[in-house]
């Protein structure tokens, strides 16, 4: 029976363990989506992770939705990030950038001139979102145009490979919590009666487009994907998530993907899934992506602590879990788990933004 300090080959990387760090909005960049040089010391110290996936990064100046949060199409951020990777690797880690595009939960505020966000239809989400004059309501977005579609995969090719260049060892494609990925994915944003819309093929295009534009780009092997099927993020959801994420995970056998990480739940308990009192049945999800011949690895995450994640393992429902808050505030959390080491707590007041305070000043444990 396989542990969670098992080494696990995915696509052409050996991971010391099955531990994972979650992918963490941070806001800690500038203006221009650099990142600091004490960055490269948050991920380092982290480095004992199996795997780090970085906070989402934003593939072009449109898809950028928080304020600070960092970007993969410049040279300055290709080099804040080569900082950043030469860290974890010098200290034997492993780590894959995710990559985003926020779509309508931009807000003009985070956008070149002030632009209206785009999205597959123009539905506004309900919610607000965070700037620096306060809470703002999410605003109605503009329909993208199938030009800015076919713009926007080239995007997230160029991403990808800017993030190779930078010195990853793989990219995440973030097609979950209600960003443009998903967006397209759900009945409630996208109403397009283009081919991007309507039947369950057509709202999972875009996904297979960019899916298929950064694994030419970078190869499947170096290639993972984030999905949350029922997870209520960002006022996307669909009715009948099961039958749509069967779909896509059939089909995206056929990429020899790294992985798929899957957040669990619609209510942050790992395995808790309903919406409208309707059960997800993730392990069913996963047999159609073996059945389909999908190789990758299967990666739980949302909420986990380490008697779930063991169980998980051991049981063969996931091959990886991925801890967020636990890592946030814990560098040696592999080390924690594996000695029964109590934890840190997380300080949600230096979550998003701030300065090194709450982000490199957690300590290990003695
Ligand atoms: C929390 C705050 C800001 C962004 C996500 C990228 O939900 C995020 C995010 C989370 O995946």
């Amino acid at each position: 029976m396989p542990t969670l300090f098992d080494p696990l080959r995915i696509g052409n990387i050996e991971l010391d363990n099955r531990i994972v760090m979650a992918p963490m909005t941070r806001s800690r960049a500038d203006d221009e989506g650099v990142q600091p040089e004490y960055a490269a010391t948050y991920y380092a110290q982290r480095a004992s992770a199996g795997l780090i996936i970085t906070e989402a990064t934003n593939v072009s100046p449109m898809a950028k939705g928080y304020v600070r949060t960092p970007g993969i199409y410049t040279d300055a951020q290709i080099e804040s990030w080569r900082s950043v990777t030469k860290s974890v690797h010098a200290r034997g880690g492993r780590i894959f950038m995710q990559i985003f595009h926020t779509g309508r939960i931009a807000l003009p505020d985070f956008l070149p001139g002030n632009a209206q966000p785009v999205a597959p239809s123009a539905v506004r989400a309900n919610g607000k979102n965070y700037t620096d004059e306060g809470m703002k309501e999410f605003v109605t977005p503009r329909e993208i145009t199938r030009e800015e579609i076919a713009q926007t995969v080239k995007d997230f090719a160029t991403a990808a490979g800017n993030a190779i260049t930078a010195g990853f060892d793989g990219v995440e494609l973030h097609s979950a919590s209600g960003y443009l990925v998903q967006q397209f994915l759900t009945t409630n944003v996208n109403l397009r009666t283009d081919e991007y819309g309507g039947s369950i093929e057509n709202r999972s295009r875009l996904l297979f487009e960019v899916v298929e534009a950064i694994t030419k780009e970078i190869g499947g092997g170096r290639t993972g994907i984030r999905l949350s099927p029922v997870t209520p993020a960002n006022d996307a959801s669909d009715p009948d998530p099961q039958p749509l994420f069967d779909y896509v995970v059939r089909k995206l056998a056929d990429y020899g993907l790294a992985y798929v990480h899957i957040i669990e739940g619609a209510t942050g308990g790992p395995r808790d899934f309903q919406q409208g009192g309707k059960p997800f049945d993730y392990d069913a999800l996963k047999s159609a992506y073996r059945e389909a011949g999908g190789k990758g690895a299967w990666m739980g995450n949302n909420g986990y602590d380490k008697a779930l994640a063991e169980a998980a393992v051991a049981e063969g429902h996931v091959d990886l879990v991925a801890f967020g808050k636990l890592f946030l505030a814990n560098p040696d959390l592999v080390r924690r788990l594996k000695d029964d080491i109590g934890f840190n707590e997380p300080d949600k007041a230096t979550f998003y933004g701030g300065s090194a305070k709450g982000y490199t000043d957690y300590p290990v444990a003695a």
